[in-house]
């Protein structure tokens, strides 16, 4: 398969090729070991999103671990806003130029995943949302994908190299194709619930056939207490109006006795329609595409600084930037590094706190940045202070 090796990546040869002439050129002019310093930032974010998570900051500095440099970053799951430097490399510049394309690349699309997994947990109302969409992308994409949707939020994820790399359990139970193999729901559903462990959740997908209610119904009386939950993955073209749906399947559970049976919802899921079934009173959602193909943030790393004088391209603010973070409101501002701050320009408090810390010195990690897990709780204590 199409798939370069971690090596590849960390030698550049995933790179632009113009970073490769760049250096060819500095090099014989000299001038390769310019010291400069680089920030990456995202001038503007997708959809009109007012913030986003940063993700991919681990792999970036395992990309940077003994390359000579300093870098400064914000952390994994940390917030940020346009215009706000996430990531800071300082160091001669032949030292890091062929890994600009992979160190962008590990930041980009990770950033969106994780930011829309974020923007659907607030959609749900806290309710579970899983990561359902790992085959919308190349399978060398699975463990990042799934990553970067926990990190952002998610609940759970449905691929097993992926709930294995955030040590999880992988999340799902039967695709449709079970049932129309054996052609007849209940034995579909009898055969799930005695073949698998019993820490497997008993989540009886209800749309193959039949009407969801119809087949809700069935699912409860042939598993009863053994019934955990149904979902409704509907397609497209059976599609009514989902949130009626949910309310009837609710309504007819409940009135037989069958309220303990949780509702799941999969299947074309964006922010709006989470919203409104997560009010309709669905229990937990699988969200594939809009999360695994969430927009991708469109950072650029820009030279600031150039043998300590500051110099950039046009549109680019030159000059090496801390940003100051309030721990109150998530507000923030941005200043000359060394620039102490005052209070808080959007609430006034004084809880300002730079957010680009040092994690390499030399090449040398004197920081880690958080787990998968630590992330991940960090993102959603943020959630109650973040609008969609
Ligand atoms: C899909 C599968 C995924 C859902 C939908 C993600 O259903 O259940 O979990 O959909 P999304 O990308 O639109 O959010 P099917 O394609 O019907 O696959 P299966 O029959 O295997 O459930």
């Amino acid at each position: 398969m199409f798939i370069p090796s971690e090596r590849d990546i960390k030698e550049g040869r995933t790179a632009d090729v113009y970073f490769h002439r760049v250096l060819r050129v500095l090099e014989r002019e000299g001038l390769a070991d310019a010291e400069v310093t680089v920030e990456v930032t995202a001038k503007s974010l997708p959809e009109g999103w007012e913030w986003g998570v940063l993700c991919g900051v681990s792999e970036v500095l395992e990309i940077l671990e003994g390359r000579d440099v300093d870098v400064w970053c914000m952390d994994e799951g940390d917030v940020f806003r346009p215009g706000e430097p996430v990531l800071r490399i300082r160091g001669p510049y032949g030292e890091f130029c062929v890994l600009e394309t992979a160190i962008l690349g590990c930041l980009c699309k990770t950033t969106g995943i994780a930011t829309k997994a974020a923007r659907c947990k607030i959609a749900a109302g806290g309710k579970p949302v899983y990561s359902f969409g790992i085959r919308r992308q190349h399978p060398a994409m699975s463990v990042v994908v799934d990553r970067a949707a926990y990190i952002g939020g998610c609940d759970g994820v449905s691929g097993v190299a992926g709930a294995e790399a955030i040590g999880e359990e992988p999340v799902g139970t039967m695709p449709h194709s079970m049932i129309v193999i054996f052609g007849d729901q209940v034995e579909a559903w009898r055969a799930f619930h005695e073949h698998l462990p019993e820490d497997v959740p008993r989540v009886a997908l209800v749309d193959t056939f039949c009407d969801e209610v119809e087949e809700a119904l069935m699912a409860a009386e042939a598993l009863g207490d053994a019934l955990d939950g149904v979902r409704l993955d509907t397609p497209s073209s059976r599609r009514g109006d989902m949130v009626e749906i949910v309310r009837e399947v609710r309504w007819e559970l409940d009135l037989r006795g069958y309220d303990d049976v949780s509702i799941m919802v999969s299947g074309g899921l964006d922010e709006e329609e989470i919203a409104r079934l997560a009010e309709a009173g669905v229990d937990a959602f699988g969200v594939g595409t809009a999360i695994s193909d969430a927009p991708t943030v469109d950072f650029s790393m820009d030279v600031v600084e150039v043998e300590g004088e500051p110099r950039a391209k046009r549109g680019k603010p030159s000059g090496v930037k801390q940003v100051w973070r309030c721990s109150e409101c998530l507000g923030g501002v941005v200043l000359p590094e060394g620039e102490e701050p005052g209070s808080c320009p959007s609430c006034g408090g004084e809880g300002l706190k730079p957010a680009l810390r040092k994690f390499l010195e030399g090449g040398r990690r004197i920081e880690e940045p958080r787990s998968e897990k630590e992330a991940r709780e960090h993102v959603l204590s943020l959630l109650d202070r973040l609008d969609l």
